[in-house]
């Protein structure tokens, strides 16, 4: 049998508008970059991956520019020539080739997935061992920047039957300002839906104390990263003195970081995203040393269009515990996407497509439509 190898690898800055200014703590977006990787192989399979970031490099250390720099210069040579059908050795080979740079080595795990699936005709999911839902429940982040606005934005979906659960981005205002923003909302919504609020980093400690009583007694679900990453101590005493669950997304990572807050009690959900642990198998490693300290999981997204959030799907779609569900709604947010079917949300959830690979179809022409080096 002659052996399938990766002939070339093309990573394209795509530039899309997104459908409503989306505003954190650390930015405002009105356009999300996509970095599209093509990965052509000797037998003729093209695999697809994507990376994002969210604001350039207001979020995290990895850029879209310098995501397609590392592929292009450090990544892309370390595979040229390798087994495409070994996604492992090829995972392990991008690991002694850089340090770090898990946007760019997931984006391209993702791609050699792909091509892989499609290669022995079965869904990424089956690669991995097999899903064991065929939906991820998914919910939607109000972050529009006006109450009102967030409001009736959240009644249309839930009409919709599209999403029951908000997630709403604090930490941009003073805390009284975001408490009574976040209040004004679980008040209107009431029990028809799920609050839970992300501060991404922005909260010292004390702000986080008399922050997260005021949204336990507001009927909030959850705070998501209210102090800075670095600060797991301080975590693990929010967590050990509120019942509303703390979820830890900045400060996990990977495996190490995991296994780190498990040991400290620094959380007690972890969101797990297939960017910051360097792919598909990193996070469910890392959703795994979750699972055995007893951390409930969720599927976080870095806000990836359709190709990046199908690939996390098919991961998170084998979790034997997914707790708090996904918020893999990146495609919603974006105007328009490179793809020829974009993933389908109804009842609350994403369906996995069921095609070979991604089961995801490249639209040339919207590629060329929307990549910046048109
Ligand atoms: C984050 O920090 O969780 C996820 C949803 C969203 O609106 O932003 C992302 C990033
Ligand atoms: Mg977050």
């Amino acid at each position: 049998m002659v052996l399938p190898y990766i002939e070339s690898i093309e990573a394209i800055l795509v530039d899309l508008p997104t459908i409503r200014a989306h505003q954190l703590a650390m930015t405002v977006m009105n356009v999300q970059t996509l970095v599209i990787v093509r990965l052509r192989c000797s037998d003729g399979i093209e695999g697809l991956g994507e990376a994002t970031t969210i604001g350039g490099l207001s979020y995290g250390e990895e850029s879209p520019e310098g995501i397609k720099v590392a592929i292009d210069t450090y990544l892309a040579p370390a595979l040229l020539g390798q087994n495409a059908a070994n996604v492992l050795a090829a995972v392990q080979r991008m690991e002694k080739a850089a340090r770090g740079n898990t946007f760019a080595k997931s984006a391209l795990e993702t791609a050699l997935l792909d091509a892989q699936g499609k290669r022995l005709g079965v869904p990424v999911s089956t690669l991995l061992g097999g899903a064991v839902r065929d939906t991820v429940p998914v919910l939607w982040t109000l972050a529009s920047g006006d109450t009102r606005r967030d409001i009736e934005e959240a009644e249309a979906l839930l009409d919709a039957r599209r999403h029951d659960t908000f997630k709403l981005k604090i930490g941009r205002c003073s805390v009284a300002e975001d408490v009574a923003h976040v209040c004004a909302i679980k008040r209107a919504l009431g029990k028809r839906a799920r609050v839970t609020v992300d501060v991404n980093q922005a909260w010292s400690e004390s702000q986080a104390a008399v922050g997260i009583a005021q949204l336990e007694e507001a009927g909030v679900d959850l705070v998501e990263q209210p102090v800075p990453r670095a600060h797991r101590t301080g975590m693990a005493r929010l967590a050990a003195r509120f019942v509303i669950p703390i979820m830890a997304d900045e400060a996990v990572q990977g495996p190490e970081d995991a296994m780190a807050i498990a040991r400290e009690g620094a959380a007690d959900v972890l969101a797990i995203k297939i960017a910051k642990s360097g792919g598909l198998y990193g996070a469910l490693r890392t959703a795994a040393v979750g699972d055995a300290a007893g951390i409930a999981l969720y599927g976080g997204t870095m806000l990836e269009g359709s190709i990046g959030s199908v690939a996390a799907a098919h991961a998170f779609a084998t979790l034997p515990r997914l707790e708090w569900g996904t918020e893999l709604f990146g495609p919603l947010l974006l105007v328009d996407d490179v793809v020829r079917e974009r993933p389908a949300y109804a009842d609350f959830s994403m369906r996995l497509p069921t095609g070979p690979g991604l089961g995801l179809a490249l639209d040339e022409d919207k590629l060329n439509r929307y990549r910046r080096d048109r």
